[in-house]
């Protein structure tokens, strides 16, 4: 096998033009993270670079939809996107975007280097125009039926039915995706890559000598290099993107699927200054992590462009998911059947773990597969707080009860096989979960550390050191035998527990986290070459009280995500288009920016009805905003402090992206008094404040109509 000695991982750049759903999170950018913090766990000299991909139609279709200039579409979800990654965990090196001033360099130095190799085919043809919006309709500015299967919503680039990549003249009764006007055809011009010249070498890097890839990739490329490769257009008539750096060559731009790519590269140079030595030396392992819609782009195209500029390293591998559906349906954002990344985070905060866990254990590694909440339910509680936070949970129990907190001596002499065993099976975790994240096959080997925490309960189970400790000399305390069993069993689990920390930290950082800070020792520990020892906590060592890993997740708490996907998608429009799907461009919405207070207060979607009861306990007061601050690292957030009167309060709002702290101080809000504090981003935030927020997503402050005493109750 090859030996590497630097890692540079890539995951799909999302396009800034909505928030983040947890298909994309299952689809790449989680096995991404899991994947490179294994890797840094394993002391690796690893990268991993993402960023917003700000150009191309989707962007500016959704510009055109919200009626304002795409800059603002993506500096918008841009913040949006990647305080989701922050906060879910996506331990980016950097997160950059493509309307970056070092990306348009990147991409138009690209474009010149294979321009002055004489590379481009300068082209005029006819291509179809919307006269009514006087746009040229490429990609998915055109819309018709696929010739392939007679899907009417196919692209003008591709049809999302049966994956076959179109071209707008193939299309059967093809409609401008901007005004449904039939189109007419007119003359302009393009530089074509002859990606066909590139078949002989694509042929032989992946069928020959890339039969490691994941079968639904190799099938992928395989079928379309049977099929044989056309040129492709690599600019396009806009006026959103990077300019193409040639006379004669205004109002156009280069197409997103050139520039996009290499925002990679471009990400890593804003990142390091030593970015050359991870894409230009052999001995980079250059891994794309994405979601299947993109394996021919990354696949075929990129590499084709890689291989003609010469100076960079290819891709070892593109291990790319399959799609991840919701309740039995495809993730559709216009009939908002998603689960928000933002949305979760504020229905479930502190459980970012939780969604991980689920992802990743359904990842739609081979095929689709499906999201439910009763399965998300089930496997939090069947998996994670049944067999693996109970198991910890019970080793620090009984290690403060029978052991007095500190980590026991294991007694040689009384070893038993089961004793034996287990450290035997630590070590086989880790054999077989460190082979499985080699192939990127991360649910199998998810799958192993959860097995090796059952096989602690059953450990446990057997041993029964409870019931050994009734087991008394005269004193009242197990006898001296009984107290070596015990010593032995508590000591393992405490061991195991350790390793099942290195072990979970890839997928479950935060708690990892927990079980450091319990375990007393440092992030060391976790590091990769520790696991499958035996002895990680030292003897007489004490330890912290345990602290619940993970919490039972109730009926209601599902019921009442179901009611919100259910109504939500019956009744909206649009919360905001993501990805490129057909129904987002055609649909006319009433698009709303992510809510950034209670969560989808959609017009006509009630929730579900409550007692008076109920709104009776809540204590609603008038406050004034005394001061307010941006909260480091997160771009939604501000620190606010509230005078009710009768005290002053630290409240963190999710406003940071509508109000400019100085515009907002003295003003008189409505805050929800007595709801549980809650830590975001290490400040504890006591109350919430109320905002009413109006069709185009722009939030307005509850507030008394004149000054009024803080402290005013609002009944
Ligand atoms: N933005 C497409 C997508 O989100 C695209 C990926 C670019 S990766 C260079 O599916
Ligand atoms: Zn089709």
């Amino acid at each position: 096998m090859k030996e590497f000695k630097r890692y540079l991982l890539t995951a799909a750049l999302p396009y800034a033009n909505g928030p983040l759903h947890i298909g994309h999170l299952a689809g790449c950018y989680l096995p991404a993270d899991i994947y490179a913090r294994y890797l840094r766990a394993q002391k690796k000299d690893i990268k991993f670079v993402c960023g917003s991909d700000e150009h191309g139609v989707p962007i500016t279709i959704r510009a055109m939809k919200e009626g304002i200039q795409p800059q603002e579409v993506v500096d918008k979800y841009h913040a949006i996107i990647k305080d989701s990654f922050e906060q879910i965990g996506i331990s980016f090196d950097i997160y950059s975007r493509t309307s970056n001033a070092v990306h348009h360099k990147t991409a138009s130095d690209f474009f010149t280097n294979l321009y002055d190799k004489g590379l481009f085919e300068e082209k005029e043809t006819e291509q179809y125009y919307d006269e009514e919006k006087k746009t040229f309709l490429a990609d998915r500015y055109i819309i018709g039926t696929c010739p392939v299967c007679g899907n009417e919503n196919a692209y003008g680039d591709q049809c999302e039915r049966c994956g076959s990549s179109l071209s707008p003249d193939q299309l059967i009764n093809p409609k401008s995706a901007l005004s449904d006007a039939v189109p007419v055809k007119k003359k302009t011009k393009h530089w074509y890559f002859p990606l066909q010249n590139y078949e002989p070498f694509l042929k032989q890097w992946i069928l020959e000598e890339h039969t490691d890839w994941k079968n639904n990739v190799y099938g992928q490329c395989k079928s379309w290099l049977d099929k044989g490769l056309q040129p492709r257009a690599m600019t396009r008539d806009s006026s959103w993107g990077v300019k193409v750096p040639l006379p004669g060559a205004e109002g156009k731009v280069l197409y997103v699927w050139f520039d996009a790519p290499i925002g990679y590269i471009s990400a890593t140079k804003e990142l390091t200054e030593n970015w050359a030595d991870y894409w230009c030396k052999e001995d980079t392992k250059l891994v794309h992590f994405i979601g299947k819609d993109n394996i021919v782009f990354h696949c075929i195209i990129f590499p084709a462009m890689l291989k003609a500029h010469g100076n960079f390293v290819l891709p070892d591998n593109v291990p790319a998911n399959e799609f991840l559906n919701i309740e039995g349906d495809k993730v559709s954002t216009s009939r908002n059947w998603a689960v928000w990344v933002d949305e979760y985070l504020k229905d479930f905060p502190d459980q970012q773990d939780v969604l991980r866990y689920v992802l990743c254990a359904n990842a739609p590694e081979t095929k689709d597969n499906d999201f439910t909440w009763k399965d998300f339910q089930d496997r939090t509680n069947s998996e994670l707080v049944s067999i693996f936070g109970n198991f910890v949970n019970r080793t620090f129990v009984l290690m403060h009860k029978l052991c007095k907190g500190k980590v026991p001596k294991l007694h040689e002499d009384i070893l038993d096989d089961a004793d034996k065993k287990l450290f035997e099976e630590i070590q086989n975790s880790k054999f077989k979960i460190q082979n499985l994240l080699d192939q990127y096959k991360f649910r199998d080997a998810l799958y192993e550390v959860i097995d090796l925490a059952r096989k602690g309960n059953k450990y446990m189970q057997d041993k029964q050191p409870w019931i050994v400790a009734r087991q008394t000399g005269d004193d009242g305390q197990p006898n001296g035998e009984a107290q070596k069993q015990i010593d032995n069993t508590l000591h393992i689990c405490l061991q195991l527990t350790a390793n099942l920390a290195i072990f979970i930290n890839p997928f479950l950082p935060f708690t990892a986290k927990k079980m450091i800070y319990m375990m007393k020792v440092v992030d060391k520990m976790l590091d990769w070459e520790n696991a499958g020892k035996a002895m990680l906590l030292s003897i007489g060592y004490s330890l912290r009280a345990p602290e619940l890993l993970f919490r039972k997740i109730e009926d209601e708490e599902i019921a009442a995500q179901i009611q919100k996907l259910k109504a939500t998608s019956g009744n909206v429009q649009n919360k905001n288009i993501n990805s490129q799907k057909m129904e987002d461009i055609k649909v006319e919405d009433s698009s709303k920016a992510s809510p950034p207070i209670g969560g989808g207060g959609l017009e006509g979607a009630l929730k579900s009805t409550i007692q008076y009861d109920d709104f009776a306990k809540l204590n609603l007061k008038v406050g004034t905003i005394l001061s307010a601050e941006k909260v480091e690292k997160a771009d939604k957030l501000l620190k606010l402090e509230v005078d009710l009167g009768f005290e002053k309060r630290i409240v963190v709002s999710g406003i940071a992206l509508h109000f400019k702290p100085e515009e907002i101080i003295g003003k008189q809000v409505v805050v929800v008094a007595n709801l549980a504090s809650r830590k975001m981003r290490g400040i504890e935030s006591n109350g919430m404040i109320l905002m009413a927020e109006d069709k185009a997503g722009k939030l307005y402050f509850v507030s008394p109509g004149e000054k009024i005493d803080e402290g005013s109750s609002v009944t």
